[in-house]
């Protein structure tokens, strides 16, 4: 299939908050500057939603879902109809929903059609899902006939991060909708833009007013009042461990809220000698570099066995330097630039504290040009477990490769972290594919590829996560 080009200057046609199908300004009159990454500068400023715009919001999400709404009263097939069609819309708009993506978020574009993709298929599966999803009967004692219902739990927050806009909108409303819920949703205050033309396709494809609710705005105030809001039934969040024991602790305190938790990751990714090296070094790649290293489950440590450490440390930082970052709207560009200054700066520093610390810088560790938010690729050997680089987060592109010597040891240092989102192991020998795959604490196991699997469950163990997602 041929990339379509895309539109270098895209113009943004909605900058409001969405309430009730409707457009309308913050209620404090405030507004915040959204700044494309590849420049620095700003794009345009959008309505700043806070406490009275959610309060508004959920209002609107409680009158749609009263008992007899035509939302309630909806076939459930027909919700299933609803996010098809949405799925057709993101889909005819897609060169113009990506270059949007491209100029607000910076990844490149041919990442961000790929993020178009990756939402109709969110779509499309929970679509599937409207109308199967079935209740029991049960052999109670007695003369008595028993049986569950699934009911929809209410109003659905949603709080999600800045690294794929549009599939993590998806991830939250097409569950909530799809089994007859209604929704407030909080954009990332990095990347409003494609989520408020969302706003216009989710009205086209005709959901009734109030059932899905978008506002853009910052997390302290819009997002804190999602979950501590007395009248959201449940709150999806997706970002960082420290918001998400925020947001956990604001729904035990305001009405027990129920709580979906996808959080920050450290995800080994573990070489064997035996395994197909030209497809691990590859793979192991991809698997950290892809979205500039700003991905939940990126492969932030790569365990690589001791026979083939040297010639994985050269490989890999050979591929990094030929790495192609720079204009995301270029066909051949890999990476464009990080999200925004805090991102740059936490990378830059945890960088300088891998240096400091003693590990092998082979490649990279500088900021890239002299605008934006770019860094070089990074590739870091000799890598020890209780530096910085291999306990932290870093949410950029800085590959940790480090030594081990067999199973035993590099299960018991793969799980030694906070996290447990995902893993991945490559081996051509399966009784080490399975071994490493169920001692591993982490909601997904990838076995010789790194990614994919859309349609299973999603979340992870420990303090990556509460929950399942899809
Ligand atoms: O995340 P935040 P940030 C990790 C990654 C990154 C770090 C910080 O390590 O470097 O988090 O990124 C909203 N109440 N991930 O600062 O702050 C905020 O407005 C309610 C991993 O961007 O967690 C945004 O909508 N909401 C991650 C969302 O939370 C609050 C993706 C995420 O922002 C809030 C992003 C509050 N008090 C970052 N404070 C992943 N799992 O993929 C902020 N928010």
């Amino acid at each position: 299939m041929s990339l379509p080009s895309p539109i270098e200057n895209p113009e943004v046609k909605f900058t409001q908050i969405f309430i009730n199908n409707e457009w309308v300004n913050s209620a404090s009159g405030k507004t915040f500057p959204t700044i494309n990454p590849s420049t620095g500068e700003k794009i345009c400023d959008v309505q700043e939603g806070d406490k009275a715009d959610v309060d508004k919001a959920v209002k609107a999400a409680r009158e749609a879902f009263k008992l007899g709404s035509p939302w309630r009263r909806l076939d459930a097939s027909k919700r299933g109809v609803l996010l098809n069609k949405l799925a057709d819309l993101v889909m005819r708009d897609m060169v113009y929903i990506a270059s949007l993506e491209v100029m607000d978020n910076g990844k490149p574009f041919t990442y961000a059609i790929g993020d178009m993709y990756f939402t109709e298929s969110i779509l499309r599966y929970l679509a599937g899902w409207a109308d199967k999803n079935v209740g029991q009967t049960i052999p109670v004692d007695g003369d008595l006939f028993a049986y569950t219902r699934h009911e929809p739990i209410g109003v659905c927050g949603g709080i999600i991060p800045w690294n794929f806009p549009l599939p993590c909108l998806a991830m939250k409303l097409a569950p909530a909708v799809a089994c007859g819920n209604v929704c407030v949703i909080k954009l990332a205050e990095q990347t409003p833009l494609t989520g408020l033309y969302l706003c216009s396709l989710i009205k086209e494809a005709g959901f009734p007013p109030g059932v899905v609710n978008i506002i853009p705005g910052y997390g302290p105030t819009a997002g804190a009042a999602i979950s501590e809001h007395m009248d959201v039934d449940k709150v999806a969040f997706t970002g960082s461990t420290q918001v998400g024991q925020l947001i956990m602790e604001a729904a035990a305190k305001s009405n027990l809220k129920g709580v979906t938790l996808e959080l920050g990751g450290k995800s080994p990714c573990v070489v064997f000698p035996d395994a197909d090296l030209d497809m691990a070094i590859q793979r192991s790649h991809d698997g950290l570099f892809f979205n500039s290293g700003q991905v939940c489950v990126a492969g932030s440590r790569t365990f690589v066995h001791e026979d083939i450490y040297d010639e994985f440390v050269k490989r890999s930082t050979e591929l990094a330097i030929k790495r192609n970052v720079g204009n995301p709207f270029e066909k051949t560009t890999q990476s464009g630039p990080q999200i925004d200054e805090e991102q740059f700066n936490k990378i830059l520093e945890l960088i300088q504290s891998g240096i400091a610390q003693g590990a092998k810088l082979q490649c990279g560790g500088k900021r890239l040009g002299d605008k934006g938010y770019f860094v070089q690729s990074t590739v870091f050997s000799d890598v020890t477990d209780n530096m910085r680089i291999a306990k932290e987060e870093i949410f950029g592109p800085v590959q940790q490769i480090i030594k081990f010597k067999d199973m035993e040891e590099v299960i018991e240092r793969a799980n030694d972290t906070k996290y447990g989102l995902a893993a991945a192991v490559f081996t051509k020998d399966l009784d080490k594919a399975l071994k490493f795959s169920s001692s591993v604490q982490a909601g997904v196991v990838w076995v010789n590829t790194y990614g994919g699997g859309l349609q299973s469950p999603f979340g992870g163990f420990k303090m990556s996560g509460i929950g399942r997602e899809m």
